[in-house]
């Protein structure tokens, strides 16, 4: 046995190969064993018949071992295959009880356990998190009368109104069938040659090109229930709901041109994030907020409450917050956790219904469906994630993998054996109960023509934004139609957005060389060009007050001033704000008073797509090495040209010029810091996030 300096010398043994590795020799580390519980004494050598002979087939530690590897991988979800969970819990601040008897809505103060997986939809497990996509938001709450999951998105409406379109509106959208490509976006013929042909998707479109699918953090994006539920009240009646979750953090969204590069510089960007946010105290937290309406207002709102592609504007309805959403505990084991967890729309509970949207209703069968592939079968439910944390009892049983088969001899009912023999049996005064809608009709294939106006709220959206927001709207049109080779399904495009707006469809049309216009799409009903703009609508309207729970990138060298290091970061840390220094190497840079600093990236490895704002603190020394490095000219470049707040000391000055931030580029964003003073107000401006006047200077096409 050989000791070497490792983390736990006192047990470290090299094997065989010359591999370092501890064993059990010692009370206190657990002895590995198979499946079956059999110790195992070598799990590095395979049983043969001599050192260089053949491999025995009776090696069962081996076989099993291989065996299980095999088996890892279960299907991928065939969308929202990349996500991340964190556990929580939802707090009621105001409660319900007036128009719905959950118990969650009851208890002012009380905790309801519950698990939050986020996701990007298109791509593959593996694929990055900034791209440009609709986040996934969904909340499973582990209430005390059942699982109750909200399986919402980041973009309060849809691309489609029928559930039976969702096969043909993933597979455009996905990566095309004969190339396998690309990946993770929808920068291609399939998708638009789809939604061009689905005039439905023209408001979602809007959304996915807006900054909204580009989210900086999971922590600062909303979230929304996106169809219309029903809450029910003690006395079984029925007020209409949609669910939003608000961000306490604010809004906040990246640039385009950063979400390129953050893609390459770290695809773990988001989950990351929240990993690190959590781990640092700083739990995320949303509101649940609840529009309350009914038939009347129903009946007299401009579009059918039951159409997924339509919003209800706040300034209609408002949003009433009854209740905070936190999540303060990363998951032990992704796969367990994040990989298992099966959300269905079907799981509500007592005092929540469905509405006759149909979206909803063919999601009701989808989830359940694809959980049961997903999972392997129907017991899916005894996976400890997906377990109900209150009481269960059915007579369901037997199936792959089955953990709770009921005990005793009944296992049907009715049944006349006595309790506990017996089992469970229905309660009609407790037990879930659906809204008794009226239904009558016919039976047809027809979608309500209540659902035919297109355009309206995709215009209303628009103007709804502020000029810098629907420039990079126009933007994204733009990079993501160039990406299409098919000529006709870029101008077929252009027709819808002529119903959206003539601003956007000109700047749009301009972008990609189309001259003329082409003539706008009919619309099955008239545009409305009466809906006023909603403030709600705007990620810059709704953005936070401080730079809390944002990241500043510090650069630092040997000799960096540690007066105005110290300043820069306190001030930071006294807003709520994560810090980072990045420098020439990690380790061994010292400040001019001899301190080693904590130096966690290289420039190359820490580039400034990383942070929310970046602080340059060079010592005059370090300034002219780095005058000849490249990534040190693009960290500044790119936190110019994506708008970002820049301090900088005054030895800084040379490495500004180099990449092109030169005296006379500097605007009000570029801040010279010479004291503490200057640090505090630094960061104060940072909280406006970016410095947009910047944007339109920075670009000439
Ligand atoms: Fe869906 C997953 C959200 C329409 C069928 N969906 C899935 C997830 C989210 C959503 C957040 C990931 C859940 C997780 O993290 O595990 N889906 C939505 C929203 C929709 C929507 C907000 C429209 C309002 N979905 C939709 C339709 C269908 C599906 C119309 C099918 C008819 N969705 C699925 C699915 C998935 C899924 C195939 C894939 C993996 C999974 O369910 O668990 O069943």
């Amino acid at each position: 046995m050989n000791t070497s300096a490792s983390p736990h010398p006192s047990h470290t043994t090299t094997g065989q190969g010359g591999e370092t590795h501890q064993s059990a020799d010692d009370a206190g580390i657990p002895t590995m064993t198979t499946q079956q519980g059999v110790p195992v004494s070598d799990d590095q050598n395979t049983l043969r018949n001599g050192a260089g002979g053949p491999a025995l087939m009776e090696d069962f530690h081996f076989r099993e071992k291989i065996f299980h590897f095999d088996h890892e991988r279960i299907p991928e979800r065939v969308v929202h295959a990349r996500g991340y969970g964190a556990h929580g819990y939802f707090e009621l601040t105001d409660s319900l009880a007036d128009v719905c008897h959950a118990d969650i809505f009851k208890n002012v103060g009380e905790k309801t356990p519950a698990f939050v997986r986020f996701s990007t939809v298109a791509g593959g497990r593996g694929s990055s998190d900034v791209v440009r996509d609709v986040r996934g938001f969904a909340v499973k709450l582990y209430t005390k009368q059942g699982n109750w999951d909200i399986v919402g998105n980041n973009i309060p409406v849809f691309f489609i109104q029928d559930a039976i379109k969702f096969p043909d509106f993933v597979h455009a959208a996905k990566e095309e069938p004969d190339r396998g490509f690309p990946q993770a976006q929808t920068a291609h013929d399939n998708f638009w040659d789809f939604v061009s042909l689905s005039p439905e998707a023209t408001h979602m479109v809007c959304w996915a090109m807006s900054d909204r699918a580009i989210p900086r953090s999971f922590r600062f994006m909303e979230g929304f229930g996106v169809h219309t539920f029903r809450l029910i009240d003690a006395k079984g009646r029925s007020t209409y709901v949609k669910f939003h979750w608000k961000p306490r953090q604010g809004l906040q969204s990246v640039v385009w041109n950063e979400a390129l590069k953050i893609n390459g510089a770290d695809p773990d960007f988001h989950r990351r994030d929240l990993w690190n946010a959590i781990h640092a105290g700083d739990y995320p937290e949303w509101e649940l907020g609840v529009q309350l309406f009914d038939d009347e207002f129903a009946d007299s709102f401009d579009f059918d409450i039951l159409d997924p592609t339509k919003l209800i504007p706040e300034e209609l309805v408002p949003v009433r917050r009854v209740g905070r959403l936190v999540l303060n505990r990363v998951v032990d084991n992704f796969f367990a956790e994040t990989e298992q967890v099966a959300f269905c729309t079907q799981n509500i509970v007592p005092g929540i219904d469905f509405t006759n949207d149909p979206l909803l209703q063919g999601r009701n069968f989808s989830y359940l469906d694809t959980q049961t592939k997903r999972l392997g079968g129907p017991n899916f439910t005894h996976i400890p994630i997906n377990a109900p944390k209150c009481p269960f009892h059915n007579f369901q049983q037997d199936g792959h993998m089955a953990m709770h088969n009921p005990k005793g001899r009944a296992n049907y009912e009715p049944n006349s054996w006595p309790q506990p023999q017996g089992g469970p049996r229905e309660n009609p005064v407790s037990g879930y109960r659906s809204f008794p809608q009226e239904q009558s009709g016919e039976k047809v294939r027809q979608r309500s023509a209540s659902f035919g106006d297109h355009y309206s709220q995709a215009r209303q959206f628009y103007i709804s934004q502020t000029p810098v927001e629907q420039t990079h709207m126009k933007d994204a049109f733009v990079f993501e139609l160039s990406k299409v080779e098919t000529p006709a399904i870029r101008v077929r495009m252009l027709t819808h957005l002529r119903n959206v707006d003539e601003a956007l469809a000109h700047g749009v049309a301009e972008g990609l060389g189309i001259s003329p216009l082409p003539p706008a799409a009919r619309p099955f009903l008239p545009v409305r060009t009466d809906l006023p703009a909603s403030d709600a609508l705007s990620i810059l309207k709704n953005g936070p007050d401080s730079f809390h729970g944002r990241k500043l990138g510090v650069v630092v060298t040997e000799g960096t001033d540690a007066d105005l290091l110290t300043a820069v970061l306190e001030a930071a840390h006294n807003v709520g704000a994560e810090t980072e220094l990045v420098g020439p190497r990690i380790g061994n840079i010292c400040n001019d008073r001899g301190k080693v600093l904590p130096v966690m990236q290289k420039i190359n490895g820490g580039p400034s797509v990383l942070y929310d704002a970046v602080v340059l603190l060079p010592s005059a020394q370090g300034s002219r090495l780095l005058l000849g490095e490249a990534t040190m000219r693009d960290f500044i470049a790119d936190a110019f040209a994506h708008a970002k707040f820049i301090g900088y000391g005054a030895d800084a000055e040379p490495l500004l010029d180099a990449a092109g931030v030169t005296s006379a580029a500097r605007d009000d964003g570029v801040i010279r810091l010479g004291g503490g003073g200057d640090a505090t107000a630094f960061v104060k401006a940072c909280a406006a996030l970016r410095f947009w006047p910047r944007e339109q200077h920075v670009h000439a096409v």
